[in-house]
């Protein structure tokens, strides 16, 4: 069994070229919740929702975000009474965040309502929340605001400065269920290439999986967002220097040195790979790691669990 630490657009994508290689009933995601919102009511979570679309085949396909096919008629009505569209809910999406909403108000937890939205879409990767408690990323800002992270990057589009991420929530909530046991239990734990700020950070933040995470017997091998000294998607470039770390693939790789026994770097940082061989002593594999689409997805991940095998040894 594979344990996938997630986020949302990036760890969909690997996720979709893991279930290629790997059945899915052998993959867990243990996905951030520091994303998740309350909005009209509603609880929203985005890279929940986002790796149950992608691996359902329902996303937006140009998006990468919300449901395909989607109207907005709903939230063209909340205008009416001045709702602010900032973060618009699609109609379809809308009934996910209706279902989710109603559960947890009837008293359960968010993991048993992930499970059966995965269900609903036929999705047989197990998607466990890192968390069933409500634990927000806050973006600080230079200017002296406390913002959600959903303000910071879609209300405010990532444009101001950043100060310092807070995952002060984080670090007091618990694993959720079955968190723990799956990443001891694991073959082998996978770092998505997701942002390693906001989307695993808040994930090994939880002061029980980080713990975990030092423990497991298991491999720790991850997959570099950062390509060629850029962000493939996302806003990973404008956070990583609030944590004291280098855009490149070597800096994310010193980021995470304390977990790391496996890194897998693109073909465009290849003169990267000794370097980081050398001074933090992570075994490095160089190969494609663009998943435009889901052949490329289904080698990388290949690539990942042959060097985790390998590191099992
Ligand atoms: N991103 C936007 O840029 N604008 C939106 O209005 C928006 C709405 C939205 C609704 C549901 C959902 O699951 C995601 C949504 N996103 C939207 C994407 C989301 O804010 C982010 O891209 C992720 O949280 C970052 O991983």
């Amino acid at each position: 069994m594979y344990v996938v630490l997630a986020g949302g657009v990036g760890a969909a994508r690997f996720l979709k070229g893991l279930v290629r290689v790997v059945p899915p009933e052998e993959v867990v995601a243990v996905v951030n919740v520091g994303d998740d919102l309350w909005l009209h009511g509603l609880r929203i979570c985005p890279d929940l929702d986002s790796i149950t679309y992608h691996l359902a085949g329902v996303v937006d396909p140009d998006r990468q975000w919300g449901r395909a096919e989607e109207s907005e008629v709903v939230a063209g009505e909340l205008e009416r009474f001045g709702a602010d569209r900032w973060f618009t809910l699609g109609d379809r999406d809308l009934a996910t965040h209706l279902h989710r909403t109603e559960r947890l108000r009837g008293g359960v937890s968010l993991s048993t309502v992930t499970a059966e939205v995965a269900e609903a879409f036929g999705v047989a990767v197990r998607l466990l929340p890192a968390t069933d408690d409500e634990a927000e990323t806050r973006i600080l800002t230079a200017d002296g605001r406390d913002l959600h992270f959903q303000e910071y990057w879609v209300r405010e589009r990532g444009r101001p400065e950043v100060a310092e991420v807070s995952l002060a929530d984080a670090r007091r909530a618990q694993a959720g269920p079955g968190v723990v046991e799956a990443i001891l239990d694991a073959d082998a734990v996978l770092l998505a290439p997701s942002n390693p700020v906001v989307s695993v950070d808040p994930v090994r933040a939880v002061p029980d999986i980080g713990a975990t995470l030092q423990q497991t017997p298991a491999p720790v091998v991850g997959v570099s967002p950062i390509v060629g000294g850029a962000v493939v998607r996302g806003m990973a470039d404008r956070l990583l220097p609030s944590v004291g770390a280098e855009v490149s693939a070597l800096g994310v790789a010193r980021h995470y040195a304390d977990l790391l026994d496996g890194w897998v770097i693109d073909d465009r940082d290849a003169d990267l790979r000794v370097g980081i061989e050398e001074e933090l002593g992570i075994e490095t594999r160089v190969t494609d790691t663009m998943m435009d689409d889901p052949e490329v997805a289904g080698a990388l991940a290949a690539t990942v669990l042959e060097l985790a095998a390998e590191l099992r040894r």
